[in-house]
């Protein structure tokens, strides 16, 4: 039998000559992929692959790591270091040691006018974890502001305030094997197959095996929820709500573990009288799920033998963050499932390193989840680097989000932008761009130098990305894995490192502090510092974390002399009763009382605007709007909006539309669906001037995360189209 194909030309895959394969983890998402990228005869990368004996991907990719390869050659990094007198002026190029001298002086001359503080230093969570380590030392050490934090605050500040909170240290319990042993998985504001498509997979091989129950509570009908035994369709911002009504189900029903909440917890008594007041008819009212739902979701979680959570950013991104959060420990804490396998409350993080910069960078504190508000960890940290402890703060300074109001309100004169661009991922542009404006000194330090905050910037340094660089980063379950220099970065770019280094060497005139050249001697040197604290590395170094294709933390000096071999598969903390963070090993149990504070529809703004990303794009698309295979797929703004909606306000498939809040308004073409309800649009947050035009992004009181996901807008018709989509098109910007 003849097929179609076999008359015309088969397909051909053509042959990359690859030459040699280099290994890497992948710059993305935090999943952590091993892959190995190839380079033909001329040194030139051609491909990429996952690595088959890597523990994590098991030889997959998705698609951004399988076109990683692609960065190198993309368009528009940066080539030179460039400097203008103002923002409005054209940039000139210059020489390296010119512009890290300006960068010095200019930082010493706005403290000196200014005060300390009123420069602030902003990183992000997607450089390597000697490079945190090292800006925090030089940041901490010598610069001495205390106006220093990183695009994490945007991400994972609620996850992180809330561990701390829950269990008095940062650092998610789980890891992926657990998917393998659970009986129950609810997952929380996630939507794993598109944000951490290879975690996803995991997740569905072991329920294909298993066939635990997934309960997806999200708001929109996600390629998660398509895949749910239950999907509950919560009323955006009210978690909590439903996590207490749960709760209030299983004191009211005995299904709690009554030996486990003695053995390590505090405070079940207050917890008890609070939930007390979230009875499932109640609570129903509040977050949209009916009350059988709850009840039947509250006895499958606490009857399972073991139940897991995750959650990534319809819990964090909220002004209920922290306490989403808190409520999901709650959750795994009463029915005692933290730290045995299949039970665990893991936060799935965003960025390929925001674990390295949570454990090293310094932003919050000093390193390895030490505190500036504890002086027995200022004393170890000033000694260990040679500084004077009194030079350190006594408490953290602002969070990311309050620096930019700082800025708007004049406090903050100066500001050293690494690796993030708040001018695309801020909420509510306006208002960044005023703050952005009135900065006296701004440099931004990016591997591409047509960023949106790049056009407010003094300065352009350039910096390596991903594999042009050399160090390491920690994933999702804690496992840190290694990244080689592929290739060098492009023209005169240099990795972050050997700029932070060639900074620190002009605060350090006097070589007082030790600022070590190669990645792996400043890993070394962590290990040292991270002896006997939880995330303790001190068994690892370069080399075994490549033979393992990543080592999960901790595994320290003493194991790897005794000749215990590094931890295989699944590594969790607070395995045994007792060892929480807190002074006396327990947990803590916290009450929750909501208030509901978010913008919500109204008659003149009547539909909630609902923010996120889709998988063939990261964030600002700097580094997937120039790579063709992911930028096919989306390359315009568009939102979900539901087919009884855009019949109602007579909006065709295909039409662009304006959407208009309080801060500001947008276009984007109109994909009616139903995976949003009729009161909802979903936009991704990926294009140029659009989404973050919208959002007004309320803060979380102890994260100060910013409630991305809960605004309201309203949906207005175009009549000029072809206007629109010029619009657009310059939205498109690459
Ligand atoms: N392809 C790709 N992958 C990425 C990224 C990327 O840019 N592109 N970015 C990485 C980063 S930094 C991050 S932080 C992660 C984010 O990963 P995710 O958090 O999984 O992705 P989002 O699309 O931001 O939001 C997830 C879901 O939250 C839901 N949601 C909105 N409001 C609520 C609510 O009130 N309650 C609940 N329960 N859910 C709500 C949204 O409908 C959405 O489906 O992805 C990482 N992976
Ligand atoms: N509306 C809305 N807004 C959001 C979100 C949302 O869900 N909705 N999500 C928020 C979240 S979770 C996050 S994490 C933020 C992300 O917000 P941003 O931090 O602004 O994210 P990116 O666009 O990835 O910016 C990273 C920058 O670093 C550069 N870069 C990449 N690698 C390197 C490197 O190795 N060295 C240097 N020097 N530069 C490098 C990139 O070119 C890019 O300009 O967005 C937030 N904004
Ligand atoms: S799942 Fe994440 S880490 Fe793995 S290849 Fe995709 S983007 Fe990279
Ligand atoms: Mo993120």
């Amino acid at each position: 039998m003849l097929f179609g194909r076999t008359q015309k030309n088969p397909i051909k895959i053509a042959d990359k000559q690859v030459a040699e394969w280099k290994y890497a983890a992948c710059g993305y998402c935090s999943t952590g992929c091993s892959i190995e990228v190839g380079l033909n005869a001329d040194g030139t990368p051609v491909a990429s692959r996952g690595v088959a004996d890597a523990d994590v991907n098991r030889g997959k990719l998705c698609l951004k790591g399988i076109f990683e390869h692609e960065l190198f050659t993309s368009a528009g990094r940066g080539l030179a270091p460039m400097l203008r007198n103002h923002w409005h002026d054209q940039w000139q190029p210059t020489q390296w040691d010119t512009a890290l001298d300006k960068l010095h002086d200019e930082i010493r001359r706005v403290q000196a006018k200014h005060g300390p503080d009123s420069f602030a230093i902003i990183s992000t969570g997607q450089m390597l974890t000697e490079e945190f380590y090292t800006l925090g030392k030089l940041t901490r050490g010598l610069i001495g502001t205390n106006n220093y934090d990183g695009n994490t605050t945007l991400c994972m500040s609620s996850a992180v305030s809330g561990y701390k909170r829950s269990f008095g240290s940062d650092g998610p319990p789980g890891c992926y094997e657990d998917f393998e042993h659970t009986g129950c998985l609810i997952a929380w504001g996630s939507n794993l197959p598109e944000q951490h498509p290879i975690i996803y997979w995991r997740m569905k091989e072991a329920q294909e095996k298993s066939g635990f129950p997934l309960i997806v509570v999200d708001p929109r009908v996600t390629m998660l929820a398509q895949n749910a035994n239950m999907h509950l369709t919560i009323t955006p911002g009210t978690d909590v709500v439903l996590m207490n009504a749960m709760m209030h189900v299983i004191f009211k029903e005995g299904l709690h573990d009554q030996r486990y909440i003695d053995a390590n917890t505090n405070g079940v008594e207050a917890l008890r009288t609070e939930v007390e007041k979230y009875d499932p008819v109640t609570a129903a009212k509040i977050c949209g799920i009916d009350e059988d739902t709850i009840r039947v979701v509250a006895r499958t979680f606490a009857k399972a033998p073991a139940a897991m959570q995750i959650w990534t950013m319809g819990i964090n991104q909220s002004t209920h963050g922290s306490d989403g959060v808190v409520g999901i420990n709650n959750l795994a804490l009463i029915t005692g499932n933290i730290g045995k396998p299949g039970g665990t409350s893991l936060s799935i993080t965003g960025q390929c390193n925001a674990m390295g910069t949570r454990e090293w960078s310094s932003c919050s504190g000093l390193p390895s989840f030490r505190y500036l508000e504890v002086p027995e960890h200022r004393e170890e940290v000033a000694k260990f680097w040679n500084v004077d402890p009194e030079f350190f703060p006594k408490k953290r300074g602002m969070l990311q989000t309050d620096i930019y109001q700082a800025m708007e309100a004049g406090q903050i004169k100066g500001l050293w932008l690494i690796a993030t661009n708040p001018m695309s991922s801020l909420p509510n542009t306006a208002r960044i761009r005023r703050a952005m404006e009135q900065l006296e000194f701004c440099c931004v330090q990016d591997c591409y130098q047509d960023t949106e905050s790049a056009q407010y910037a003094h300065m352009y340094l350039p910096a390596g990305t991903w594999a042009e660089k050399d160090g390491v980063m920690t994933n999702t379950e804690r496992r840190i894995n290694r990244v080689k220099p592929v290739t060098a970065p492009p023209g005169e770019a240099k990795p972050d490192l050997w700029i932070f280094n060639r900074v620190a060497e002009r605060f350090n005139k006097a070589g007082k502090v030790n600022f070590p050249e190669q990645a792996g001697d400043i890993f070394l040197e962590m290990g040292q510092l991270s002896k006997g604290r939880l995330a303790d590395i001190s068994g690892m170094d370069h080399a075994l974390l490549e033979q393992n294709r990543g080592v999960q933390w901790p595994y320290t000096a003493t194991q790897r002399e005794q000749g215990e071999a590094p931890p295989k598969g699944g590594k969790r903390i607070y395995t045994v009763d007792g060892t929480f963070s807190y002074p006396d090993g327990r947990a803590k149990l916290i009450p929750l009382p909501f208030i509901d504070n978010n913008e919500v529809p109204d008659e003149k703004f009547p539909v909630w605007l609902n923010t996120g990303r889709l998988i063939e794009h990261w964030h600002g698309r700097t580094k997937t709007g120039k790579i063709g295979n992911n930028n096919k797929y989306s390359p315009i703004p568009f939102i979900e909006i539901n087919p009884d909606l855009a019949a109602e306000l007579g909006i065709q498939r295909g039409e662009y539309v304006r959407l208009v809040s309080r801060r500001g308004d947008a276009v984007a073409m109109a994909q009616p669906t139903h995976r949003v309800p009729k009161n909802m649009v979903f936009l991704p947050f990926h294009f140029h001037d659009c989404a973050n035009r919208l959002t007004l992004g309320l803060l979380d009181p102890h994260s100060r995360q910013p409630a991305y996901k809960q605004s309201a807008v309203r949906i207005e018709t175009i009549a000029d189209q072809v206007a629109a989509a010029k619009l657009s098109m310059e939205m498109r910007k690459f």
